[in-house]
């Protein structure tokens, strides 16, 4: 059995040209951990990393950051300038946007930082500014357009869980950009460029500019092939998450086998499953469900699905790879035994 329905974008065209969709994942990468959010902040050293190539090690002391372009007066700033201002501490989880439905890199951290648009109002934006445009120490670069960035939710963070920031999670400074998969929150920035545009490095390469994070459910436990002891209680959990955009997860439901108990097809039972942490709209929500496991044998496909708040309910046939975040059920196997 596997009703998944699912339809593969291999590829993405870009001016005409036709480019397969590059994974932003190493191969390397071991996922264990991270699908399986079992506590709302992600234990230290567990939080995904993803970049371009290796980590840039920067010295608090030796950075500078510019704020140039479309201003009234470009300024440079230093750390100490920016650890200086006012600051929030705030929690926040972040995705990234070239996972498969099921694989999806996300965490939760609690950060600290300024808001973006209190340090741009120190060099003042021009009219004419339609994009906030970031370098790293890297060489990665992206864009954000200028009603997203002057959001107060949108950050210049400098601590992560208490400490200054990893030099892995983008030591001295990141971008943090609720609503927006992980492409446009930039780590080691060093500029930061008002402009009327920009098309930044992994948009050269065919993933979504916008990169709104789509509203997803993830199974964490069990995991594909599970085995399960027939007659007890088993707990599924997982995480779902919408980053803002649907005003939040209003409910999670659980299904087994499509709720198909009788020989009558397409009857779907959906059963609530309870949220056990969560924060705010802008991390994701932690649920389970206490499943009593039936006495038949066999394999079982288990499926999740989230309602927003403002009403979205997630769909069933989606893409497992789109350039602007996968979406669809997840769907995992498990096989009950007898006990
Ligand atoms: N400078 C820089 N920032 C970056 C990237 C990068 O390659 N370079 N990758 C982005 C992507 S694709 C993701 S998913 C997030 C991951 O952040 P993390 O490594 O702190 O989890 O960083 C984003 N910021
Ligand atoms: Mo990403």
């Amino acid at each position: 059995m596997n009703r998944r329905k699912f339809i593969q974008v291999a590829a993405v065209s870009v001016g005409g040209l036709t480019l397969p969709l590059r994974s932003l994942r190493p191969e390397s990468e071991i996922l264990e951990d991270i699908l399986k959010p079992a506590s709302m902040i992600t234990p230290k050293g567990k939080f995904y990393v993803l970049q371009i190539g290796e980590v840039p090690v920067l010295k608090a002391e030796h950075w500078r950051m510019g704020i140039t372009g479309l201003v009234e007066k470009p300024i440079m700033l230093n750390y100490e300038d920016i650890t200086s201002m006012e600051s929030v501490t705030t929690m926040r989880t972040l995705k990234c946007i070239g996972d498969p439905i099921g694989e999806e890199q996300m965490s939760n951290a609690m950060w600290t930082g300024v808001p973006l648009r209190n340090i741009l109002d120190k060099a003042g934006v021009k009219e004419e500014a339609k994009v906030v445009v970031f370098r790293c120490a890297d060489s990665y670069h992206t864009a954000v357009p200028m009603d997203r960035a002057l959001r107060e939710e949108v950050l210049l963070a400098y601590k992560m869980n208490g400490e200054p920031l990893p030099a892995k999670h983008g030591f001295p400074v990141r971008l943090l950009n609720p609503g927006h998969y992980g492409t446009k929150n930039p780590k080691w920035i060093m500029n930061i460029t008002l402009a009327e545009s920009h098309v930044g490095y992994w948009e050269e390469k065919g993933w979504d500019p916008v990169a709104r994070v789509k509203l997803a459910t993830l199974i964490g436990t069990p995991s594909n092939d599970a085995v399960i002891q027939a007659g007890g209680t088993y707990t599924i959990s997982g995480a779902a998450f919408d980053s803002g955009n649907h005003g939040g997860i209003e409910r999670v439901e659980v299904s087994i086998n499509d709720g198909i108990t009788t020989s009558v097809d397409d009857v779907n039972t959906w059963e609530a499953a309870d949220i056990w942490t969560s924060d705010s709209p802008l991390t994701w929500y932690l649920w389970k469900y206490r499943w009593q496991v039936p006495d038949n044998l066999g394999e079982v496909e288990i499926s999740a699905r989230a309602i927003a708040n403002d009403g979205l309910t997630q769909k069933e046939a989606g893409f497992d790879a789109d350039p602007a975040g996968a979406v669809g059920y997840h769907f995992v196997r498990a096989e009950i035994v007898s006990g």
